[in-house]
């Protein structure tokens, strides 16, 4: 049977293996942000890692990253967003304002 997936399950969900680097270091940018996220780790899990490169358009390296359902792509993606000041907002944070 063919492994679909569902994004909307989560606010963030990051598809990660273990001993990969980029995956920490996008996880510590959600966890400086104290974001809580959904981590799905792929490693051996050969359907699933089918279904999520049709997810990401093609993209086969970890960690890949969905926020609200929107596919935002890989590490480096997740701190471009954050430099543009972009990242916040699709997280739904606020700036606490005195
Ligand atoms: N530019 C990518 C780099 C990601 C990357 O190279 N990830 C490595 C693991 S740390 C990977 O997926 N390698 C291929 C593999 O493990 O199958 C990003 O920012 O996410």
């Amino acid at each position: 049977m063919e492994y679909v997936i569902d994004t909307s399950t989560h606010k963030v969900i990051i598809f990660t293996k273990e001993s990969c680097s980029y995956c920490t270091k996008a996880k510590n940018l959600l966890d400086s942000k104290k974001v809580d996220y959904k981590e799905i780790d792929i490693e051996g899990k050969e359907d699933l890692k089918r279904a999520l490169v049709l997810k990401t358009n093609g993209s086969t390296t970890v960690p890949q990253i969905f926020i609200k359902g929107e596919y935002i792509g890989g590490c480096d993606s997740l701190y471009a967003l954050d430099a543009k000041g972009q990242l916040d907002e699709k997280l739904g944070l606020e700036e606490k304002l005195q």
